[in-house]
């Protein structure tokens, strides 16, 4: 797979292509990041945007990932202290779950957000966005129902990240668009350049298979989950046999998590899936990319019980790892 494919596969969205393609001709020496707010533990949302970051690192980029603790505060996640504990659980397990330890920089905001450049910077982008616009920003981030304050320094703090992390990619979740943009346009105001981005799809809930994903709704599978967990998880998971015939009784579209699963999660870290399955029943099945699986669980040649029988065994491979090192 060449650079430019593993930059792009996968994502739902890339601003610009023309700035992509241009990173994609000369990777070497680049640097991509993500920003988690720490809080709970590592689930599968984290994990998407990781898979990416694994791809930068193949495609040849360095990866930085910030801890935010100073967004997961203003964020109302929990006390300075708890955050700064959750921080360090979260770095060891994303080297646990696979991301190369020699070419990832783990960055706390903490560490460069409250210097005073960062924060003079900081009020020159406060006097160019309006209220409205760092709430529209944070429509989906921000937990709570009534706006602080807090939630407009947010996206800006985000925004100048990018400059002062010297990133040549934002890599973040579909969610995290609208911050990406208004980086986009208030970062020239203090003669920075308008940052490229890449956004991750949203998977749905893997229960129901609508809306996303997350740790705090909803069924969701997390670095600390059992193999029994994970099993019982993915056993109840939302799976039509065939693509949904008709929306459902409340006319919300869903979407089929498990395949989403495979598509995010599994193939992009293992060359080919094996699914188990008795001979009589036809024997094992070996898919060596996503489009085979789909097709044969949407003809019926694969059955969604034998799907999630293998989703199982791989979801409980790329977390083993972080289970283990949680133990010791
Ligand atoms: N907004 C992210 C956390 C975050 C991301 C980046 I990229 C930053 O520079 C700072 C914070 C979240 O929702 O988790």
């Amino acid at each position: 797979m060449d650079a430019h494919e593993l930059i792009t596969r996968n994502a739902a969205e890339v601003v610009t292509e023309e700035e992509i393609e241009a990173l994609a001709d000369d990777p070497e020496g680049k640097r991509a990041y993500v920003g988690y707010e720490p809080s709970g533990v590592l689930h599968i949302g984290h994990m998407l945007t990781a898979n990416k970051l694994i791809d930068l690192q193949e495609a040849g980029f360095e990866v930085t990932v910030l801890l935010a603790d100073v967004h997961a505060y203003l964020n109302d996640k929990g006390s300075f202290e708890e955050i700064r504990h959750t921080a360090e659980r979260m770095r060891d397990q994303f080297i646990a779950y696979g991301l190369d330890e020699s070419n990832t920089q783990f960055v706390l905001g903490s560490d460069f957000q409250l210097d005073d450049d960062y924060t003079l910077d900081l009020h020159a982008l406060e006097l160019e966005t309006t209220l409205a616009r760092a709430e529209r920003a944070m429509a989906e981030i921000s937990s709570g129902d009534s706006v602080k304050v807090s939630q407009a320094v947010y996206p800006l703090m985000q925004a100048l990240d990018i400059p002062y992390l010297g990133v040549d990619i934002a890599v973040g979740g579909m969610e995290q668009r609208k911050v990406h943009m208004l980086a986009r346009d208030v970062l020239p105001s203090i003669d920075r350049e308008p940052p490229t981005s890449l956004h991750t799809p949203l998977i749905a809930d893997l229960g129901t298979g609508r809306g996303k994903m997350s740790s705090s709704e909803g069924v969701t599978i997390s670095m600390e989950d059992s193999r029994e967990d994970i099993e019982s998880k993915v056993n109840d998971a939302y799976c039509p046999p065939t693509a949904d015939p008709d929306p459902t009784d409340d006319g919300v579209e869903r979407d089929n998590p498990v395949l989403q699963v495979f598509e995010y999660h599994v193939f992009p870290r293992f060359d080919a899936v094996t699914v188990e399955r008795p001979e009589e029943y036809g024997g094992n099945l070996k898919y060596d990319a996503y489009d085979d699986l789909e097709a044969d669980l949407e003809s019926g040649e694969l059955h969604p019980a034998d799907a999630k029988g293998a989703l199982a065994e791989y979801l409980d491979r790329l977390i083993a790892p972080g289970r283990q090192q949680l133990a010791e």
